[in-house]
């Protein structure tokens, strides 16, 4: 069988999630390669050596750029904060590496853009880390629209919620673009638009409002007053989407949400259905059809297991984590690679998430109706 050595970049929160999915993706299906997990990099030799051998890494680097270049490398995995992501990601692609990166790929589009492209004239993979989408209720709710089982698609409505903004550090890297910092809707609102694209089909336009945290904490900043001005990002958002389909959708984020940890929701409304998936209960998909009998209306609990797409167990209620979807989305990374196919999320969408992105922003800023770019035609 084929293996396929991996260098990851980065073993934080996400290089540990990462470790833990390698290590399973193998095991829990036959996905064409075995994979070996080669070099763990961090930035310095004491902090690199440490997670390699807590995390199962070969070998430990500090030298991203050397570990690009070595012939023996076939992936390159990127879990660094966003602002180290595109310079690494370009140096894989130039150098013939299928990439895996974490969301964002870069907050700028076209710099995303000019990625996507490079990575498809180097006749590379690529995938982004949008790892919530692929739980096998969102990949069921998703086959059920696109087979017509819930008819034409008319609304979604979507919220993201953390609390992880009381206290924060303020010099965290999440904290401001200059260290890479997405703001809620580049971080977290992402995540949910890329299932809103999933379901319903690309965003053509948005109007939104979004709000940064005054220091101490009190309420919001001034409108506009500290959104970019200094450096910080947003801290909340809600906007208003238009569908390239016509299907309309809301969105709500906020790292400053007391009591939700990482509350991932959403509702889709057809014709003849809908669905509501909550990640907190992550295995379970409410679906209702309006062709129901009139005493049997209303949702019903679909607990996922192998029968459902991407499902492991066939047996429901074992309970499936964090680790296990982020194992799901490198069993797809690992076949695309293995049948010569492109992997989904790849590049190309992540770049269309960050338009969307880009467009919130701005519609916030000129408080208008902003147009997304329409998605790049692969060439
Ligand atoms: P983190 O701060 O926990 O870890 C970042 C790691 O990168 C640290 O170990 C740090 O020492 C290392 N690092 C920083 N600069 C480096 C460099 N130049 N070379 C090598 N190593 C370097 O960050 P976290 O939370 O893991 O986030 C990383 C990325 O993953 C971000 O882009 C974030 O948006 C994304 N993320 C995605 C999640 C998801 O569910 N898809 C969840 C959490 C983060
Ligand atoms: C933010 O708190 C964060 O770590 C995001 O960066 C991740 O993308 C999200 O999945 C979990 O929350």
């Amino acid at each position: 069988m084929r293996e396929l050595k991996v260098g990851l970049i980065g073993g934080g929160f996400m290089g540990r999630a990462h470790s833990l999915a390698y290590a399973l993706a193998p095991i829990a299906a036959d996905i064409g390669a075995t994979v070996t997990k080669e070099v763990l990099v961090d930035a310095t030799p004491e902090l690199a050596a440490t997670l390699a051998q807590q995390l199962g890494w070969r070998s430990s680097s500090t030298d991203w750029r050397e570990l690009v270049e070595r012939p023996d490398i076939d992936i390159i995995d990127i879990c660094t904060p966003p602002q180290f992501h595109a310079e690494i990601a370009f140096a894989a692609v130039a150098a013939g590496k299928h990439v895996f990166c974490e969301k964002p790929i870069t907050n700028d589009s076209a710099e995303a853009a000019r990625l996507t492209q490079a990575a498809l004239d180097a006749g590379v993979v690529t995938q982004v880390g949008f790892n919530y989408r692929h739980a096998p209720a969102i990949s069921f709710a998703r086959d059920l629209l696109a087979s017509g089982r819930l008819g034409t698609p008319l609304q979604f409505r979507a919220s993201y919620l953390q609390e992880v903004g009381f206290g924060a550090d303020p010099n965290r890297w999440r904290a401001s673009r200059a260290t890479g910092g997405s703001g809620a809707v580049g971080d977290i609102g992402s995540h949910i638009i890329d299932m809103a694209e999933l379901m319903f089909g690309d965003i053509r336009r948005v109007s939104a409002r979004i709000r940064t945290m005054a220091v101490g904490e009190t309420g919001w900043a001034e409108e506009g007053g500290q959104v970019d001005d200094d450096g910080r990002i947003d801290d909340s958002g809600v906007w208003l989407a238009e569908f390239a389909n016509g299907a309309l959708g809301s969105f709500a984020v906020s790292s400053y949400a007391s009591g939700r940890k990482n509350r991932v929701y959403f509702e889709a409304d057809g014709t003849k259905g809908s669905v509501e998936f909550n990640w907190n209960s992550r295995e379970e998909l409410k679906v209702s059809y309006v062709d129901e009998a009139k005493d049997h209306k209303g949702f019903r609990t679909i607990h996922t297991n192998n029968e459902h797409p991407d499902g492991w167990w066939r047996l429901a209620g074992l309970g499936t984590g964090y680790p296990e979807i982020s194992a799901i989305q490198f069993q797809k990374f690992v076949r695309a690679i293995v049948d010569g196919g492109q992997a989904d999320p790849d590049f190309g969408h992540a770049t269309h998430v960050q338009q969307v992105v880009e467009a919130i922003i701005a519609a916030a800023a000129s408080d208008s109706w902003v147009d997304v770019a329409p998605r790049q035609d692969r060439s």
